[in-house]
């Protein structure tokens, strides 16, 4: 039985080796991304048992992606290397405040192999938490969104909760494409873990309580709208609850401190922790994401989430 498990597109991450525009930079440090690769990272690093559903390209790139999230301790038995598809790769630019920009060489993911046919009911079945992001739908649209909801409407048949980052790349796809295609997912939603501007997109509402409403019109019980540096706010069926940020040590690289969030934010729902609990061991996590350069490199273990609100001492080794 998994905790969590998840399904999208990784791709070998290029992070510059010195900050600053990308066309001076020389040299990048080979890494691994992917939003909900990510996300399983983090999940698996604070303890959960999760799963990775995906394509890569058999390739060295992609045999390099499958060895790094097997070290992870993440399930890869619905991984596949396949022929014809190169893996994805993803150049990224860091300025100086560590926000970037990201430049993607995935025209054609391996993840256009994984169709509907191939997703296997008994996996999905098994888990307590389906976690589905807008990046995956964005990246083959048509395909992705049908199998995206085909995966949710299995996780509902089996009463696994839903959870969607809606996560909107628009490298990847239109405001118009995203909002259209991810209202399709929303019925299927538990937990929507987003950001403000993708409420905005998704609702066309900006205010809290207008955010909250739409959420409950669709049947979100439980979520938390990011706001950055001002924290998050949090729902559940009883509550709203806005909680501040957490002061990171330093911005390095803000990359995946969305996906850090989620990970924290699912961890919390499967503990049974309060909403105030939940939501301030998510922020937690975001800000130690941010505090390292790569996208998953800065995701915590448990302990050390648990030093960094104070919960456990610091053991020096
Ligand atoms: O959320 C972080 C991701 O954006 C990053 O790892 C790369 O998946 C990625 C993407 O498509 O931008």
């Amino acid at each position: 039985m998994k905790d969590v498990i998840t399904l999208g597109d990784a791709m070998i991450t290029f992070n510059p080796a010195v900050k600053g525009p990308m066309k001076y930079v020389q040299s990048f440090h080979r890494n691994v991304g992917g939003a909900e690769l990510n996300f399983a990272i983090g999940c698996a690093r604070l303890g959960l048992s999760t799963g990775w559903i995906s394509r890569l390209g058999n390739d060295e790139f992609g045999r390099h992606i499958l060895n790094f999230v097997r070290g992870e301790g993440v399930d890869i038995s619905e991984v596949k290397l396949v022929d014809g598809y190169p893996t994805s790769l993803n150049f990224k630019e860091i300025m100086e405040d560590g926000s970037g920009r990201t430049f993607y060489y995935r025209e054609k993911s391996p993840t256009e192999t994984l169709t509907v046919d191939s997703l296997n009911e008994e996996y999905i079945r098994q888990a307590k938490v389906l976690h589905v992001t807008g990046v995956f739908a964005a990246v083959d649209q048509h395909k992705n969104v049908e199998l995206i909801k085909k995966a949710c409407s299995l996780a509902k048949k089996h009463n696994v909760l839903v959870s969607l980052d809606p996560n909107i790349r628009l490298k990847l796809w239109s405001k118009e494409e995203a909002r259209t295609a991810l209202t399709t997912i929303l019925p299927d939603v538990d937990v929507l873990l987003t950001g403000t501007d993708e409420a905005e997109l998704l609702f066309g509402v900006t205010e809290m309580d207008d955010v909250l409403a739409k959420c409950r019109e669709f049947g979100i019980r439980y979520g938390a709208i990011k706001l950055g540096s001002d924290g998050a706010a949090g729902f559940d069926p009883d509550q709203v609850i806005h909680k501040g940020a957490v002061k990171p040590r330093k911005v390095v690289d803000t990359v995946g401190a969305g996906d850090g969030f989620d990970a924290g934010f699912i961890y919390g729902l499967l503990q049974n922790w309060d909403l105030d609990k939940i939501l301030r061991f998510a922020n937690t996590i975001g800000a130690m994401v941010v505090s390292v350069s790569g996208d998953n490199e800065g995701l915590p273990y448990l302990e050390d989430v648990l030093v960094e609100t104070g919960e456990k001492k610091f053991i020096e080794r």
